[in-house]
């Protein structure tokens, strides 16, 4: 690639100007983008799973409502994103194949089952709240459509965390099963949501170019200190207790010292080796086979409609 086109584009990163569709881009940053925002869309859509999985058995009508809205919003997530991954020249449905036959990720976090209600409780508090760290300094990403999507993605996420936090303040503040379930979905969900942030930045192979050219505006240990520092208090307010024996308070660095999570879990999860990995796939595999017909009914209709031979 051209020196000098290189340098004018990292100059426009360096005065915070957003990269359009149309502008020239190294391809380095588009191939980063697509994966990234495929992988995030990838997310989305296969993170509604663990949680549907409680529709039909939420314990209140309202719980219910509250529970459909936010799942049907990681859909509404996963298509902005789609459409912002579409903007650099890849198809839907190529990134949708990409996945089903495994050559793309999503998090790590939607290979966790989700046993019982205070999972969903605590999916809503902490797998939310952990994207939403991730996602908050992402409305300033470099590339625009990204960072426009990631905006309204943010305002719903927030109302997903709250409605997680409210869940799982209810059966912390329950019987004491209730309690104890509360607690037992936090020492499960702990570690997996300190994995979402990705690897530490020692093992992080795209955080350096990504932060040069602004795809990502953190890396992947300072997100997850902050999410810490945010959770803890949360925690100690519900009288729940974070599964970490070496959690303290620092007070010369201004953090909580925290035990990292075990990485070979986390490398085993995300090369497919996680509790639900193939659950998760089939079921994406059998929607995309089932919508088959739907798909080619809508370009059997495209096409007569192209060559006026609507009724
Ligand atoms: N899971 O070099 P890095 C949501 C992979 S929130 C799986 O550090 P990078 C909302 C990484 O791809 C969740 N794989 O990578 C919701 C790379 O492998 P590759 C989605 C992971 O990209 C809530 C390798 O490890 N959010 O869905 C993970 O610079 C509730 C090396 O890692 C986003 O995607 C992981 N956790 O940093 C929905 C946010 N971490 O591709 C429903 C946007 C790392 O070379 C219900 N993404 N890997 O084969 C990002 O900010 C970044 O991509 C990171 C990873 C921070 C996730």
């Amino acid at each position: 690639e051209d020196p000098a086109k290189l340098a004018a584009f990292q100059s426009r990163i360096d005065a915070d100007e957003k990269i359009e569709p149309k502008d020239w881009m190294p391809e380095g940053y588009r191939k980063t983008l697509i994966r990234q925002i495929g992988q995030h869309a990838h997310s989305e859509i296969v993170g509604q799973l663990p949680e549907a999985n409680w529709i039909t058995r939420a314990p209140t009508l309202e719980r219910k409502a509250i529970l459909l809205a936010k799942v049907q919003d990681e859909a509404g997530h996963g298509l902005y994103l789609y459409c912002a991954a579409e903007t650099l020249g890849v198809s839907r449905d190529e990134i949708t194949e990409m996945l089903l036959d495994g050559r793309m990720k999503y998090s790590s976090i939607f290979n966790y089952p989700t046993l019982n209600w205070a999972d969903v409780g605590a999916v809503g508090w902490l797998v939310d709240g952990a994207a939403i760290m991730n996602q908050v300094p992402l409305q300033r990403t470099s590339y625009g459509p990204y960072s426009r999507a990631m905006i309204r993605i943010c305002k719903e996420e927030s109302f997903h965390q709250r409605q997680g936090y409210d869940a799982i303040r209810k059966m912390a503040g329950g019987t004491p099963d209730q309690k104890r379930m509360a607690q037992d979905a936090l020492n499960r969900f702990w570690y997996p949501s300190l994995m979402m942030f990705g690897p530490s930045d020692k093992d992080s192979v795209h955080s350096t170019q990504s932060m040069k050219w602004k795809i990502k505006m953190n890396t992947n240990d300072e997100l997850r200190q902050k999410f810490v520092d945010q959770t803890v208090p949360q925690a100690e307010y519900l009288g729940l207790t974070i599964p970490d024996p070496k959690l303290n308070w620092n007070d010369d660095r201004g953090h909580y010292d925290f035990s990292e999570p075990d990485w070979s879990e986390f490398f085993d999860v995300i090369s497919g080796n996680g509790p639900c990995n193939t659950d998760r796939l089939a079921a994406r595999n059998q929607a995309w086979d089932d919508g088959k017909w739907v798909r080619a009914g809508l370009m059997a209709h495209a096409e007569k409609k192209r060559s006026g031979t609507v009724a």
